[in-house]
């Protein structure tokens, strides 16, 4: 069996941790498609959040708090940075860390893309999954908001890390999309899925900038494979992050029916075949979507592992 999720996030990377653990027990293969749409250049790196997060969680080397980075990391680069008055300061980047964006930018520099680039540093980590990168061209989230008494669009990073998205904000905006292709093996991945996942990740600034990729969204919506998500609002909140202000500022209702229904059913041009809910949210309205409660906490990789089996119950594989 061939399972394909989109995934974004910190909470993403959580989940892919049960997917692997599940296709491990039924003998399947496991792609994920990450977010682009978080990467950023600082410090002439090229920073890629998402595909970190998915690499660093699968490996056991991230920091199991933080949700990013390198668990025992060191911070003497960003203090000399600091040092020195250069800009972000308010971006941290580990020691550790920073190797994994030089080699990143040597290898872009050098003309690889990043899908290869990404094959390259799995090499290391061996995350047990393959990771695509939703495309190889420039897709970056970036956030209209009011900031420092002017309108503008700011990096999402910079909304995210150094205003922690508490700025009256307008608009999520991915800059690239329009012209950003699949990148290399992900339209294939989709082709001959049995089943494609929505991570629980936050729809808005993770998923959205995947389904951006105009072909990637099609070939899911017109593809063969049974699609479910995994609702990331348990009870009316999101269990991290700020998907409740990227919802709002959509306004969309901030609740597992909200996003079942943003998400849409794939009969009336939408994605999802069937929406998985937390119990507590039994009974959630999502029109010509075939919704199912059961524990949606991440708790331990058991739990996680529990939900993926139930998402794979619902699409019937
Ligand atoms: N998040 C923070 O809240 N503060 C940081 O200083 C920070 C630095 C950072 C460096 C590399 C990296 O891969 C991720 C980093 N993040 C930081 C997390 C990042 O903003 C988020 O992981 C995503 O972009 C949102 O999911």
């Amino acid at each position: 069996m061939r399972i394909v999720v989109l995934t974004g996030g910190i909470g993403g990377a959580r989940f892919l941790k049960g997917v692997r653990a599940h296709a491990r027990s039924i003998n399947a293969d496991v792609t994920a498609v990450v977010n682009v749409g978080d990467d950023v250049r600082m410090h002439g790196l090229q920073i890629c959040p998402d595909l970190d997060s998915v690499m660093y969680t699968l490996s056991g080397a991230a920091d199991p708090e933080r949700g990013w980075g390198r668990v025992g990391e060191t911070w003497v680069i960003k203090e000399e940075l600091a040092q020195y008055g250069a800009e972000p300061t308010w971006f941290g980047l580990g020691d550790k860390d920073v190797a994994t964006h030089l080699v990143r930018t040597t290898m872009l520099s050098a003309g690889y893309p990043l899908s290869q680039v990404t094959a390259a540093l799995c090499e290391r980590w061996q995350p047990g999954v393959t990771m695509l990168p939703a495309t190889d061209d420039r897709l970056e989230t970036h956030v209209v908001a009011d900031v420092e008494g002017e309108r503008k669009a700011i990096h999402f990073q910079e909304w995210w890390v150094r205003y922690r998205g508490k700025v009256p904000t307008h608009r999520f905006v991915f800059v690239g999309a329009d012209a950003a292709k699949p990148a290399p093996g992900v339209l294939d991945a989709v082709a001959e899925a049995d089943v494609v996942l929505i991570a629980p990740s936050n729809p808005v600034v993770s998923i959205a900038p995947v389904l951006a990729v105009q072909e990637l969204k099609q070939a899911v919506a017109d593809g063969p494979a049974p699609v479910v998500g995994v609702s990331p609002i348990i009870g009316g909140s999101p269990v991290r992050g700020m998907a409740d202000t990227c919802l709002t500022t959509l306004g969309v209702e901030v609740s597992a029916a909200g996003v079942g229904r943003l998400y849409g059913p794939r009969a009336e041009g939408g994605l999802l075949d069937g929406w998985l809910v937390d119990t507590t949210d039994e009974g959630a309205d999502v029109p010509g979507v075939n919704v199912r409660a059961v524990p949606l906490w991440m708790s331990d990789e058991t739990a996680t592992t529990a939900m993926v089996a139930a998402a794979l119950n619902l699409a019937g594989v």
